[in-house]
């Protein structure tokens, strides 16, 4: 048995096709209407519009990634309770269409965090570079927040100032762009302005204010989820640190375990994205899966190589500081004890994050960290590396 194996589609928009994820050897689907405003609901009429596109090229709508949640949800403020009833109203749509996993994510303000989407290595390939003197760069000279002076030391300062001196106006433009906008399907898309303005909204919100306000959340669409036969499948914070003075509360395994005691269901699972994770020397990955692997939801697989100083770039599927060999043989052991024991969900999408633009697609627009053949060779690699272990170890 091997884990269903996903490619995330970003919808009509995105320059790869559902006949390339096809191709590229994919069963499943990771994808989320796009379109929506974050804090409307996914009316039931609009998932089945997008589940047969997908169904007609002989694909399955495994995931949803993600429905975003409102600011207002996470600072409980505003209109929070309107906002809580349309997540809830999503998943009981979600679940009536029959698509059984949601990944969400708990990250105040901005989603996953990079300075450098076109970061050229060595092979000529790109990835996504994550760089904190080009964070402190942007935090303390072109955001200007406030408190941000306090973070740096002296030197610290000094390396920022110059990093940015050398930047031309078009790479400081990258830069800021880069951090604000994000990946796609994140739904930031703030000036400078706006996202002090957001930013504000957490002066007063602890890590230990912002894990009450989940655990809230938690309490209200957990029931729902069980209801509806949806898994809630929270992706960790990526990177898994503060940036830009926000608290951040999945980003180890004792953050895990809180979320997973706030209600010990099914449907309160993880997104085990080793990618996230894997950028904190001290997760051990490889045991967090064999301790919490019950709760695993839906699985992320990419590698990150990192520095002392907090900097990392994504590395090949099958290099850097990820055991890809260890992860996806401890994964497959949580599907045989899930079939062992009778559960039901025992399927385990499983997607290849992120990927490298290269050969073709070099010369192509692409999205972020989703280019056609970045996504494929990841795939591949992982695809093959699964079959070696299953065949080695009898896991069919
Ligand atoms: C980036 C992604 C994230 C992820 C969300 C999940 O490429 O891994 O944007 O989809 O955080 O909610």
């Amino acid at each position: 048995m091997s884990m269903e194996q996903c490619w995330r589609w970003f919808g009509p928009n995105d320059p790869a096709s559902l006949p390339d994820a096809k191709q590229a050897g994919a069963t499943g689907i990771v994808t989320a209407l796009h379109h929506i405003p974050t804090g409307t609901v996914w009316e039931k009429a609009e998932i089945l519009k997008r589940k047969q596109e997908i169904e007609k090229q002989g694909l399955y709508w495994s995931v949803a990634e993600s429905i975003p949640v409102h600011e207002n949800i996470k600072t409980r403020s505003g209109q929070y309770q309107q906002y809580l009833e349309n997540y809830k109203q999503s998943i009981r749509n979600l679940g009536a269409c029959g698509i059984g996993t949601l990944c969400y994510n708990f990250m105040p303000v901005l989603d996953a965090t990079r300075t450098d989407f076109n970061f050229r290595l060595p092979d000529g390939s790109v990835a996504l570079l994550f760089d904190s003197t080009a964070l402190a760069a942007f935090e303390l000279y072109l955001l200007k927040r406030p408190g941000a002076e306090l973070q740096y030391s002296p030197a610290q300062k000094q390396e920022a100032k110059d990093f940015l001196n050398a930047l031309s106006q078009k790479e400081t433009e990258a830069l800021t762009s880069t951090v604000v906008a994000g990946f796609p399907g994140v739904g930031a898309d703030y000036t400078l302005d706006q996202l002090q303005t957001i930013l504000d909204t957490y002066r007063e919100i602890s890590s230990k204010d912002l894990k009450a306000n989940l655990a809230h959340f938690l309490r209200e669409v957990v029931p729902v989820a069980e209801e509806a036969g949806v898994q809630l499948a929270i992706h960790p914070d990526d990177p898994p640190f503060p940036v830009l003075g926000l608290p951040r509360i999945v980003s180890t395994e004792e953050d895990i375990r809180e979320i997973l005691a706030v209600t010990d269901s099914p449907a309160n699972g993880v997104t085990f994205c080793t990618g996230s994770l894997g950028v904190r020397a001290d997760n051990d990955l490889e045991g967090m899966i064999k301790r919490l692997g019950h709760r695993i939801n839906f699985v992320h697989l990419r590698s990150t190589l990192r520095d002392e100083k907090g900097n990392f770039y994504e590395s090949d599927h099958l290099a850097g500081d990820v055991d890809m060999y260890a992860v996806i043989k401890a994964i497959l052991e949580e599907q045989q004890k899930r079939i062992r024991e009778g559960r039901k969900d025992f399927r385990m999408p499983m997607r290849p994050d992120h990927g490298h633009q290269m050969l073709d697609d070099l010369h192509k627009k692409t999205i972020p960290g989703y280019s056609a053949i970045g996504r494929l060779r990841g795939l591949a690699e992982i695809r093959g590396l699964e079959l070696g272990i299953r065949r080695t170890f009898g896991f069919d």
